[in-house]
């Protein structure tokens, strides 16, 4: 059957906060960028408008795009689709990890990179021969990626639509943290595209913020120095606002490279410190070791070099028992972190993890894929009950996003700017936990009067997600 249409389709699930959406379908732009131009494509993000069944048809492809979490929604979202005669192709993070589930409902599954199979299947469905999966495992050359056409763009409207943008310069980690599916979507060979087509990407969307998808671009502070050199100076000549990206803590070692960041514009790194728990160094594939002393050096030379930082925890690990909430909680308030990330730890399909606690019987059941988003407690910790990691979560995310803590550490990075652009600091410096505030109200702590939680939940409870707790 020719091709009529191409609909890309990112499931929704938080709505829009203050007329706009947290998440830009950055992954869509770069999938809707290969589809040719004598086919019509429209990027459809549930979080800023529904998807038009009404107009789906034989001849449309529908593509979506899916986490683990989102991975329900994206099943009602095709059974809909496919009922007006569409058909429907799931790729990401979930297919990905888990394809003989999705290949069971959906009309065909992009496993992998899609750089090459998406245009193979766009031109498979145009002549009526869309396989049932695609796989491509190869790690394609990040050097000749299409550029992010004009057409999506325009469509997208990015800065007028997004509170963030998104950008990728780097993509893969050589590290083996147990609990991760970053590297099992990314790869573990770290590569880099261009310096002049990530300049060029950034001047044609005419982006002024923006936050990297690398799973890792610190580790290239070791790995690829001159890269980073030439990124950086090539960053500095541009107009930019501030960009935030995830590192690891060795950062901290390469104060040049830092301060030829900071003059790039950058201004925060998200770091993995993941746990302040010795005990559980083993599982943190090398990059963290719960050594808190270490940990301390690392922040203090970073603010050195004007950068912030955002720390990012996980609890539940094997080594943590309840004690763990109170003395992660010292060292947060005595690290001047700039903003902090509190995640349970999630065994994801194709995790080391999970493989070991189905063999050991620890997953709760019936527990549905869109709780597994980082908020709740899917298995049995080895020395918590899951109510103590549970309500140990919820007593540490009140302490860090209620209004006091989020205004201290905001106020905390705004300082390490002169006066002068406080203006155009103020977002970045808050944004951050207030994304984590929202992102926690998924587990409806917040106070029922609080008009943002409420209307977050609002949001949440408009069908787009199932609000279950554990
Ligand atoms: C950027 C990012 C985000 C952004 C959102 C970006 C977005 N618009 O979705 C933010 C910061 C908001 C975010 C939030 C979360 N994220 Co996130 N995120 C990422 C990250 C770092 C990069 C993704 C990306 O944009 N890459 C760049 C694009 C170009 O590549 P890509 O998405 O991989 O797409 C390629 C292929 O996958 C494929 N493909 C993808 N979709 C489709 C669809 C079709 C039809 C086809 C044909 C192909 C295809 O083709 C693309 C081109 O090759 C990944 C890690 C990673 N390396 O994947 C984690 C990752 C996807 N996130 C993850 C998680 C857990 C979360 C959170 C739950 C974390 C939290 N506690 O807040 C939330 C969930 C929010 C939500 N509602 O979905 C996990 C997912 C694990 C899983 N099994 O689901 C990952 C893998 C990281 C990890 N820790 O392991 N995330
Ligand atoms: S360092 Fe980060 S990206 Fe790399 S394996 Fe560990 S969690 Fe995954």
């Amino acid at each position: 059957m020719a091709i009529r249409k191409v609909y890309l389709v990112q499931p929704g699930r938080d709505g829009k906060f203050l007329h706009k959406a947290t998440m830009a379908p950055y992954t869509l732009m770069r999938l809707a960028s290969l589809v040719p131009d004598s086919v019509d494509v429209e990027i459809i993000d549930e979080d800023v408008r529904p998807v038009p069944f009404d107009t789906l048809g034989p001849g449309d492809l529908v593509g979506i795009t899916a986490k683990t979490l989102q991975i329900e929604r994206a099943r009602w979202i095709t059974e809909r689709a496919q009922a007006r005669g569409a058909t429907v192709v799931i790729g990401g993070t979930h297919a990905t990890l888990s394809p003989d589930e999705v290949s069971q409902w959906a009309d065909s599954i992009a496993v992998g990179e899609a750089y090459r199979t998406w245009p193979q299947m766009i031109s498979d469905f145009d002549r009526g021969a869309l396989q049932p999966a695609y796989v491509d495992t190869e790690w394609t050359n990040l050097d000749n990626l299409l550029p992010i056409s004009d057409r999506v763009l325009e469509q997208v409207d990015e800065n007028r639509n997004y509170w963030t943008p998104y950008l990728e310069i780097t993509r893969g980690c050589p590290r083996s943290c147990t609990f991760c599916t970053a590297i099992r979507v990314s790869g573990r060979v770290m590569r880099l595209r261009p310096v002049e087509q990530v300049v060029e990407e950034i001047e044609r969307r005419g982006i002024k913020r923006f936050f990297l998808t690398d799973d890792n671009f610190g580790l290239n502070f070791r790995l690829h120095p001159e890269y980073m050199e030439e990124l950086f100076k090539a960053l500095r000549k541009l107009p930019l606002n501030g960009w935030t990206c995830q590192a690891e803590l060795m950062v901290a070692d390469y104060p040049d490279l830092l301060k030829l960041a900071r003059e790039a514009h950058m201004d925060k790194f998200f770091i993995g410190f993941e746990s302040a728990n010795p005990d559980n160094r083993r599982e943190l594939g090398g990059k963290a070791k719960g050594n808190i002393v270490r940990y301390h050096e690392a922040i203090k030379n970073i603010h050195a070099a004007g950068i912030g930082v955002v720390g990012l925890f996980v609890f539940g690990f094997d080594g943590d028992t309840p004690a763990i909430f109170q003395s992660t909680y010292d060292f947060m308030r005595d690290s001047e972190l700039d903003g902090i990330s509190i995640t349970v730890l999630t065994p994801y399909v194709g995790t080391p993890q999970r493989d070991r606690w189905i063999e050991e019987d620890r997953l709760l059941p019936n527990i549905p894929w869109s709780l597994y988003d980082t908020n709740h407690v899917t298995y049995r910790p080895a020395q918590m009950t899951p109510e103590q990691l549970a309500g140990g979560y919820d007593w540490l995310a009140r302490k860090l996003y209620g209004w006091p803590g989020i205004a201290s550490r905001g106020l905390r990075q705004m300082r390490r700017y002169p006066a002068r652009d406080w203006a155009r600091k103020a977002f970045s410096s808050f944004s951050t936990d207030f994304g984590y505030r929202m992102e926690c109200s998924h587990r409806d702590w917040l106070p029922a009067d609080d008009g943002i939680g409420y209307a977050v939940r609002g949001a949440a409870r408009s069908g787009l997600t199932t609000a279950v707790q554990v």
